[in-house]
């Protein structure tokens, strides 16, 4: 077929779709689709490219065709990954990979029951390959759309509206119900999980720009989406004694800002800051090809589903040696980097505060909260490349999140330096480094998810911890509220911890690798009989149980991940490897024996290592049903994991204690972890980059 042929034949494929659609279900607007996403040739498509609009489209109409049994709700259309076997060798190779089908994976819920059916289409044979109905209880997260609706079914409550009244707010225009999922639901019989549950926490305000969070309510609701109404209004404690004391609550009227224009204007804000630009005369040094950015000496793909958001795939370097560009081979590095599951626990012991907890991926979806990006707030640079993002709604129709991923190199000190004290003459080699973010805010938090690449072939994942901490009320005249920061009067925040479970897919010089820890401890004493001496202990892990490893300050410990038997350093003799290095030591505080343990689970080691099984993608399962890694390295058994194809898991918390400066919006707090280059190269790989004058 020529090229204008296949454009044609596009075409009038999506214009008959267009009209059916119209005929089918009474004139969807077909919104959002743009004209490129049209007219996109299916051989230009990677396997892992993103949905395009026109593939979220088609897979709705598919599945509606497939099954008319009920009215769809559709929960989410994102790509299936085709199985690692189908692409690996393609990878390895650095080859363009062939006659792969696209599919689509899909959660739809039933309208009237909501159970929920798991659907992949092929979208190349343009049918259903498999259709599995799942037990009531296994809910997907609640999208943005079921939260809004949550939010009005609440505010329109009677019972609710009586409650804001007593307390002051009887225009309902100006109260917020913040919708969280409910956590854990064990100690309520009588509340089906099944029925998809949520519950609210109310704010009110006092003008429709002020902050709502400097004025908490004392109750909470628990809202049943299948039957459309609150189920339950319960108090929220508000002072240590709460049960001996009756008086009725009053909510903080003092207001605490943050939006310039609320701010005292010009008076208020500095007028001595003098801009700081970056210039980039010459253009980018990075290239974006569709998905597939190639920046010096390492290539990668961008991913992006609802689920998760950013996801880097297929990493790889292009190694020659320093200073020999013909011996240019390309060395594979990681097969998937993504984070796979958010878990905030609250800290705050007394119940209903128990249930205050939100697994921000699997129960509430990260990716479809991305925000709009721009290269003057949030990707500073001239040449920054942004990628639209392509979601559903509850129609199956595609939703755009314009510029959701944004791709921009930044200067950052020096890479390496060095100056000969005797002649007085140095040399300096200044790091760039590519930066591939996105940004998510979700409810009273935003973050900001960037991943960093650098000359001397490091990556480094950076979570910026922003917004708003949660607050809650404390009663008039109470001086402490337990387990929280009195932030303002009567506004306590309360401690809380951020879990991140990291999924990191190594493939360091192909497909077969194991895992390591690495402690580096004094020497025994019959080996330093000074005392001074000290050494390393690597402890190969052989199986899934052993690696569920604790982080060892004390130890410096840091994990390997090796190559089978590559050995590019010579001098060293031992396999070339990519080491993982902490930043953080926090252990999980929710208790072995609390009945919220077996859903958060994953949280519990800072690495565990699992065999590669495709489909394992959230460290708490897909549904958070007390599966997820804690299954998955009981299943594997004895089954030896040393020299297999293995998938590392990185857990680290940051405990937030909130502070007074943390209010009314919390300075940046920066977490993540580095993955460096371990024995992986036989030198510094950075010497060939260029000092900034020649
Ligand atoms: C249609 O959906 C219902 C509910 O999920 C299911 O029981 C039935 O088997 C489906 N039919 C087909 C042909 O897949
Ligand atoms: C409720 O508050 C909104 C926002 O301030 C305002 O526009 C509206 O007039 C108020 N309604 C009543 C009945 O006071
Ligand atoms: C897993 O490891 C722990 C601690 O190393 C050990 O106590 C336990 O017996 C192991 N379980 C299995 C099934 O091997
Ligand atoms: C590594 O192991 C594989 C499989 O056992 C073997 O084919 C290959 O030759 C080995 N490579 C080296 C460098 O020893
Ligand atoms: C959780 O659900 C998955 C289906 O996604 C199932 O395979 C798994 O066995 C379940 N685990 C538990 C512990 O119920
Ligand atoms: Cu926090």
């Amino acid at each position: 077929m020529t090229k204008g042929a296949q454009i044609i034949f596009r075409f009038k494929m999506n214009f008959t779709i267009k009209l059916a659609i119209h005929i089918l279900f009474g004139g969807f607007l077909f919104i959002n689709v743009s004209a490129d996403d049209r007219f996109i040739f299916e051989s230009s498509k990677h396997p892992l490219d993103p949905l395009t609009a026109g593939e979220v489209h088609t897979s709705s109409l598919i599945i509606r065709q497939h099954n008319n049994s009920a009215t769809w709700l559709f929960n989410r259309i994102s790509l299936h990954e085709p199985e690692k076997s189908t692409l690996i060798q393609f990878y390895l190779r650095n080859e363009a990979p062939k006659d792969i089908p696209r599919k689509s994976f899909s959660v739809i819920l039933n309208r009237q029951t909501l159970s929920a059916v798991e659907v992949i289409v092929n979208l190349k044979e343009k049918q259903v390959e498999s259709w599995t109905d799942l037990p009531g209880i296994l809910q997907p997260a609640t999208p943005r759309g079921d939260r809004n609706f949550a939010e009005n079914l609440v505010k329109d409550d009677t019972d609710v509206q009586e409650r804001c009244r007593q307390l002051g707010w009887s225009n309902m225009s100006l109260v917020a119900a913040d919708i969280w999922p409910v956590g854990y639901i064990g100690d309520r019989p009588d509340l089906n999980p099944s029925n998809r549950l949520v519950q609210s926490f109310f704010y009110g305000k006092i003008s429709l720009q002020d902050n709502e969070y400097a004025h908490p309510f004392d109750f909470v609701a628990i809202v049943d989406l299948k039957q459309q109404k609150v189920v339950s209004i319960e108090d929220l404690p508000t002072r240590d004694d709460d049960h001996e004391c009756n008086v009725p609550n009053t909510v903080p009227r003092q207001v605490a800002n943050f939006d310039p224009s609320l701010l005292g204007g010009k008076d208020f804000l500095r007028s001595d800051l003098k801009p700081v630009e970056l210039t980039q005369p010459k253009g980018a040094s990075f290239t974006v090809k569709r998905y597939l950015v190639q920046w010096q000496k390492f290539q990668f793909r961008v991913g992006f589903n609802e689920r998760e958001g950013l996801i880097i795939h297929q990493v790889g370097y292009f190694d020659n040696d320093v200073g020999q560009s013909s011996n240019r081979r390309f060395r594979p590095l990681f097969y998937r980097l993504s984070l796979s599951e958010t878990f905030i626990p609250y800290g705050d012991s007394r119940p209903p505060f128990h249930r205050k907890g939100a697994f921000d991926m699997g129960e509430l979806d990260i990716g479809i909260s991305a925000n709009e990006l721009n290269e003057y707030e949030h990707c500073r640079g001239q040449k920054v490349k942004f990628l639209d993002a392509t979601i559903n709604d509850e129609h199956g129709e595609p939703l755009r999140l314009k510029r959701a991923i944004c791709i921009y190199e930044e200067d950052t000190g020096i890479l390496w330096k060095h100056t000969d004290y005797r002649t007085g003459k140095s040399a300096l080699a200044r790091s760039q480094r590519l930066n591939v973010a996105f940004l998510a805010t979700i409810g009273n938090y935003d973050y900001l998810f960037t991943w960093h690449f650098y000359q001397d072939a490091t990556i480094d994942y950076e979570v910026r911890l922003t917004g708003i901490v949660s607050t809650n009320l404390v009663a008039e005249g109470s001086t402490t509220a337990g387990h929280g920061s009195i932030v303002a009067p009567q506004v306590n925040a309360q401690y809380h911890q951020h879990v991140f479970a990291m999924r990191i897919d190594p493939e360091i010089d192909g497909n077969l690798n194991s895992v390591a820890s690495l402690d580096v401890l004094p020497s025994p004493p019959e080996d330093s009989p000074y005392g001074q001496g000290f050494t390393t202990k690597l402890t190969t892990f052989r199986t899934a149980n052993e690696s569920k490893t604790y982080g060892s300050h004390t130890t410096s410990r840091s994990w390997l991940m090796m190559s089978g038997n590559e050995t590019q350093n010579l001098y060293i003799g031992c396999p070339t490897a990519y080491k993982l290095v902490p930043k953080h030591f926090a252990r999980f505080l929710v208790q072995k024996d609390s009945p919220l343990y077996p859903k958060s689970e994953f949280s519990e080691y800072d690495v565990w290592v699992t065999p590669y099984i495709d489909g394992q993608l959230y460290a708490g399962g897909r549904y958070l049903n007390n599966s997820g890694l804690p299954q998955w390295t009981q299943e594997a058994g004895q089954r030896n994991i040393e020299g297999t194809d293995v998938v590392l898991w990185h857990v680290f918390r940051v405990d937030h204690v909130p502070r007074a400066e943390d209010y009314p919006v919390m300075p940046a707090e920066s977490a993540g972890f580095t993955l460096k280059p371990y024995n992986f190269f036989r030198e510094n790989p950075a010497l060939d980059v260029r000092g900034p004058t020649s």
